[in-house]
């Protein structure tokens, strides 16, 4: 898994790979109608699109939170997508079954949008992890930016997706960071991710050690 992970970074080529931000996905079903899934855990900055999947339409309000009130048509084959960056737990309802038939609360669902680590949580603020130098020798820095105090791991990962060192491992207090680390001497040379995780989100940027 881990080694398929990798070769995907090298085949894309890409730097930086961020986690933040999923989207999710809640699909109006029939007999009865429902949404599924009805219970839906998030966190800030992720989307939900509902999608239907019935020959009916299930136009959809929120009860409460950003988007309550408002009607989102949600037609046969239609979808809408929503973007939540406020953390709570927010209802919906389709305005055509929400009574209309048995399932637990008729067609009805929650969202429950938990704030995301002190990561800056969007993926400019991921991607804004820098690693430098490239190539590098005895040491690497790493700037970036803390909303909050987290847990901040920099790890150093082979190209097999071994662990090779831990170069940090803190909780730090929120703030900018610009950390140098020291590359142990026993890392021989090579092709190196620096794997950059604040709380429970990882970036990796690619690095060479010469
Ligand atoms: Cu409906």
């Amino acid at each position: 898994m881990k080694k398929i992970y990798l070769l995907l970074i090298l085949l894309v080529g890409a730097g930086t790979l961020v986690f933040a931000q999923t989207k999710h996905v809640v699909t109006a079903l029939s007999n009865p109608f429902r949404y599924s899934p009805q219970d839906l855990s998030i966190n800030t900055g992720d989307t939900v699109e509902f999608r239907n999947s019935t020959s009916v339409s299930h136009p959809t309000i929120f009860d409460n939170g950003p988007f309550a009130g408002a009607v989102n048509a949600l037609p046969m084959n239609g979808s809408f997508k929503l973007v939540f960056t406020q953390p709570g737990a927010f209802t919906f309802y389709c305005n055509a079954h929400a009574t209309a038939n048995s399932y637990p609360a008729g067609q009805t669902g929650k969202i429950t949008v938990t704030a995301s680590t002190g990561v800056t949580k969007n993926n400019a603020g991921l991607s804004a992890i820098q690693v430098y130098p490239n190539p590098a020798t005895e040491k690497i820095s790493v700037i970036f930016n803390l909303k909050k105090d987290n847990m901040v791991t920099v790890k150093l990962i082979d190209v097999l997706g071994n662990e090779v060192a831990t170069l940090l491992n803190d909780r730090l207090s929120s703030g900018e960071y610009n950390q140098s680390l020291a590359i142990p001497s026993r890392v021989s040379k090579g092709l190196y991710f620096v794997k950059v995780s604040i709380g429970s989100e990882s970036s990796m940027k690619r690095i060479s050690i010469q």
